[in-house]
């Protein structure tokens, strides 16, 4: 039985990548923070009684700014893999936090890479960094591919490109089997809420069932290369089971802007939505509204622009290549832009009905802040 370490275990892909590797057998370990409120919603569905025999899934606690814990955890577990998923991942916080962002994500990276070697664990344990189209930037070329020049536009780009070298370098210099993902934009029904496509299908939900009236973004114009979280954990997995380890781009090769993403998502409840206006000023309206179910009146104003979205230095285009991950790796994404968009709003339609019948019980909801 192959063993895998974890690291953001309860993010996104920690989630789905925890799933992917129980169900091909492996024993799976994951690094997760100390938190004063449940942090695991992501993976209770995985959990198991530790106290049973013959359990396949561990949580440790741990962090990426702690160097002994982690060679503790990795002494312990002993991995044949690990994945290194942990990350401040919000562009616009890193910003924030700029300082923090680089301890975490890029000389996170450091910390693991140095584990292995003080474990004296180079020859057996094989490790993934999730990197990222972030690291691309400023575009230099399109579409972006593994060879194409870094340009990062943000703490938390800058903070990954080191994390990128420090692999590439630990790979070169001490013959781990040390590679990059870099992965362009990856979404689901378990993607953080201040991403802007989750922060986009919520809103449209609550908005068709009467529970929001209007959506505040930044950049409208921004255009990503959007695939499905599920098929590019799968990815990651490939990554580490090739002959010799190397750096692959994952993507869909298609790329959309955000406006596009908010009619899409807006005609998956049966609204039409027009925009009007540029700039900061521009708004979207209700065109019609073909669904009986919802009562949102032609006209209505449903998003605006809001400047405190806009950051400091924007990635305004990003679109891959993903020729070496579909010839080497053999991987294909499953989902398209539009089964993306119908697996996000479906989920959201879902949770809001269950908010709409807590409200409509005299029950206050939480989790207002973006
Ligand atoms: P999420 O933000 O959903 O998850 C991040 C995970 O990292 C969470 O488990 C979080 O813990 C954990 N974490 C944060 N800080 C630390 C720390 N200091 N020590 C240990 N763990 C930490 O991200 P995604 O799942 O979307 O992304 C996974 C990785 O892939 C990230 O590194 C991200 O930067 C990168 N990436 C993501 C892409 C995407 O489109 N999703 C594209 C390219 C790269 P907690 O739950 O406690 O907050
Ligand atoms: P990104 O994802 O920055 O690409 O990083 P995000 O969804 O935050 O932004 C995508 C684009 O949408 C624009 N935008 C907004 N973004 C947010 N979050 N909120 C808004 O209100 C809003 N309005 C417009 C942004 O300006 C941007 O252009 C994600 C993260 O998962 C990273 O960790 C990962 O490395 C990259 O994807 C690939």
């Amino acid at each position: 039985m192959k063993t895998a370490l974890i690291t953001g275990i309860t993010g996104q892909d920690g989630a789905y990548l925890a799933d992917f590797l129980l169900k091909k057998g492996y024993m799976v370990h994951g690094v997760k923070r100390r938190s004063s409120l449940f942090n695991t919603d992501r993976i209770d569905n995985l959990y198991q009684d530790p106290h049973e025999k013959d359990i396949r899934f561990k949580l440790h606690y741990g962090d990426l700014s702690d160097s002994t814990n982690l060679i503790r955890i990795i002494q312990e577990v002993q991995p044949d893999e690990i994945y290194n998923l942990g990350a401040m991942s919000h562009v616009k916080v890193s910003f924030d936090t700029p300082e923090y962002t680089a301890n975490a994500d890029g000389i996170g990276t450091l910390r693991l890479l140095e584990a292995i070697r003080i474990l004296g664990l180079e020859k057996k344990t094989r490790i993934y960094q999730a990197s990222t189209s972030e690291l691309y930037g400023l575009v230099q070329e399109v579409p972006q591919s593994e060879r194409t020049p870094f340009y990062p536009r943000s703490p938390y780009a800058v903070a990954k490109l080191y994390a990128y070298w420090i692999t590439v370098n630990y790979r070169e210099a001490y013959g781990i089997y040390a590679c990059n993902g870099i992965l362009f934009n990856h979404e689901s029904p378990l993607r953080g809420e201040t991403f802007v496509t989750r922060k986009i299908t919520r809103a449209v939900a609550k908005i068709a069932m009467g529970l929001q009236d209007k959506l505040y973004l930044g950049n409208l114009d921004a255009k990503r290369d959007w695939g499905h979280a599920k098929d590019y954990v799968e990815a990651m997995y490939l990554i580490l089971q090739q002959e010799r380890p190397e750096d692959f781009v994952i993507a869909t090769g298609v790329t959309t802007t955000v406006r596009d993403f908010i009619k899409m998502s807006f005609a998956e409840v049966g609204i039409a939505i027009e925009f009007k206006g540029s700039g900061m000023d521009e708004k979207a309206y209700v065109v019609s509204c073909a669904n009986p179910e919802y009562q949102v009146a032609k006209g209505t104003e449903v998003v605006a622009v809001d400047p405190q979205y806009f950051r400091p230095t924007e990635v305004e285009l990003l679109i891959g290549d993903p020729t070496k991950s579909n010839t080497k790796l053999g991987w294909k994404p499953k989902y398209d832009l539009p089964a993306l968009v119908k697996d996000m709003m479906d989920a959201d339609v879902e949770n809001f009905k269950k908010e709409k019948m807590l409200r409509e019980a005299g029950y206050t909801i939480k989790n207002q802040f973006e």
